[in-house]
């Protein structure tokens, strides 16, 4: 719909729906909504739309389907991959999830919990745990990412290792499909085979399918004894065996396994205030180690000690710190999640969100770095990510002093680069970040034939006028 008039009399119905606390025109207002927390993209819109319940919503997207309207679903705008980003078309509505942000239920005989999906993710951690529970999802940028989005994108984090991607917390959806129908599937049942699980479609689907509203999650116990510790490491295969050596030490225990490159913590302890590396040097490599239990026999602590001694020995680990506080262990996790903001402030980087089989993550690592110095001299090696379930970011900053448009003109030739070598080890070009409208041009390269063939019928049977999420998953020509 590209008639400034039909617009214009869109606009007036959405705002008799939405009342003036649910409707932006005012550019100065929608402008925030335009641009996504990377800065690749700049785009317009027409209008943002902020319902605040799922009735309303649902109105919106009928509204909108009947007048051919396109929509951009919206959480947290923290997409790595431009997944919730409007084009510059100006036709494209943005549909905000942010006052959607009810915490329906609580449940801890049932243990789940019933969220809209406008909930801020750090807050339904946080209202698990004062239910004695825990919601086992936690990425990098859970104080703004938001429950739908999450989900929408299926994004994994920090702790797939032990608990899964969100996919598997996910028991139950409700949502609103491209015509305004919804979706009722908020049920909390562990077993409930009936039909296609329509629910775990839309889990992933970057709404492209549809708008999750909201969600059954299934929590977990919260672990009594956690134990972190910061391990400065002689190379990649030193970290692979550290992680097997505490697998087999006990299977259940690793909660968090992470990776991170010594040119990468340069970054954060150089750009990050108040970041303080806390071995006596620098090591070319780090693993933060993550153990927790439910059980409360203290022997988690002594394993984490044993293990690490015997990789000391080995001259595996070089040095290590294991967190004595709360605060310290806060501190060693900070390191890591600063990883992205400190990339960010040493100028442009390219981003690589690739998975391999566990037992190649040093072989990634190796040849990764080795092809990317060979395509550009001077550029800044920093892969760091979840190692444990086998999820590296790639990432390349530019060589100090480069001039940062030349760099990103040549983020393809990067990407590809480092995709060749993925594709060698049988990885994917996206592990948890999704593909948005960064990586739709990989999509018939490494999903082409029968796999995407069948995802474009599934997109024409569910969204036939193509008005949801434009321009994301899908290589032109759009589904
Ligand atoms: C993380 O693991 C996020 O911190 C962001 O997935 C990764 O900046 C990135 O590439
Ligand atoms: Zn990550």
């Amino acid at each position: 719909m590209r008639e400034p008039v039909a617009i214009a009399r869109l606009i007036r119905t959405l705002g008799d729906l939405l009342g003036p606390a649910g409707l932006l025109t005012d550019p100065a207002d929608t402008a925030p909504y335009c641009s996504d927390w990377r800065g690749l993209y700049h785009g317009r819109t027409p209008a943002v739309l902020r319902p605040a319940d799922t009735a309303t919503l649902a109105a919106c997207v009928r509204a909108c389907n009947e007048a051919g309207a396109r929509l951009v679903p919206m959480g947290g705008n923290t997409s790595m991959v431009g997944g919730a980003s409007v084009s510059d078309s100006g036709d494209e509505l943005v549909l905000s999830l942010q006052r959607m942000n009810r915490i329906r239920a609580i449940d801890p005989v049932d243990m789940t919990m019933t969220v809209e999906a406008g909930v801020v993710l750090q807050r339904a951690q946080e209202a698990a745990r004062e239910a004695g529970c825990l919601l086992p999802l936690s990425i990098s940028s859970e104080g703004s990412a938001q429950v739908g989005g999450v989900l929408a994108t299926n994004a994994g984090g920090n702790t797939t290792v032990r608990y899964g991607n969100a996919r598997e917390l996910v028991l139950g959806i409700e949502a609103v499909l491209p015509d305004g129908s919804v979706f009722g599937g908020l049920r909390r049942l562990r077993k409930d085979n009936t039909g296609y699980a329509l629910r775990q479609l839309l889990v992933g689907s970057e709404g492209t399918l549809g708008i999750i509203t909201a969600a059954v999650l299934q929590l977990h116990p919260r672990p009594r004894q956690v134990e972190a510790a910061l391990c400065g490491v002689a190379s990649p295969e030193a970290a692979l065996a550290l992680f097997t050596a505490f697998r087999s030490a006990d299977p259940t225990a690793v909660q968090a396994f992470e990776y991170m490159s010594g040119t990468g913590m340069a970054l954060v302890t150089a750009l990050i205030p108040g970041a303080v590396l806390p071995l006596s040097e620098p090591a070319p490599h780090y693993v933060l180690v993550e153990l927790a239990t439910a059980r409360n026999d203290g022997g988690l602590r002594g394993m984490l000690e044993e293990v690490l001694a015997a990789a000391l020995e080995a001259g595996e680990v070089l040095d290590a710190v294991i967190a004595e506080t709360e605060a310290q262990r806060l501190a060693i996790w900070r390191l890591r999640e600063e990883h992205a903001e400190a990339q960010k402030r040493a100028g442009a980087n390219v981003k690589n969100d690739v998975s391999v089989p566990v037992s190649r993550v040093p072989a990634l690592i190796t040849r990764a770095a080795a092809a990317c110095q060979a395509l550009i001299p001077g550029i800044r090696v920093a892969p760091f990510g979840h190692l444990g379930d086998g999820n590296i970011h790639f990432n390349l900053v530019q060589p100090e002093g480069a001039d940062p448009a030349g760099f990103m003109a040549r983020d393809h030739e990067i990407m590809d680069a480092v995709c060749a070598v993925v594709r060698e080890l049988e990885g994917s070009f996206s592990a948890e970040h999704g593909v948005g409208r960064l990586k739709p041009y990989m999509m018939a390269d490494w999903r082409g034939g029968a796999e995407l063939d069948a995802m474009r019928r599934i997109k024409r049977a569910i969204d036939p006028k193509g008005t949801m999420n434009p321009g994301k998953i899908f290589p032109e020509p759009a589904a």
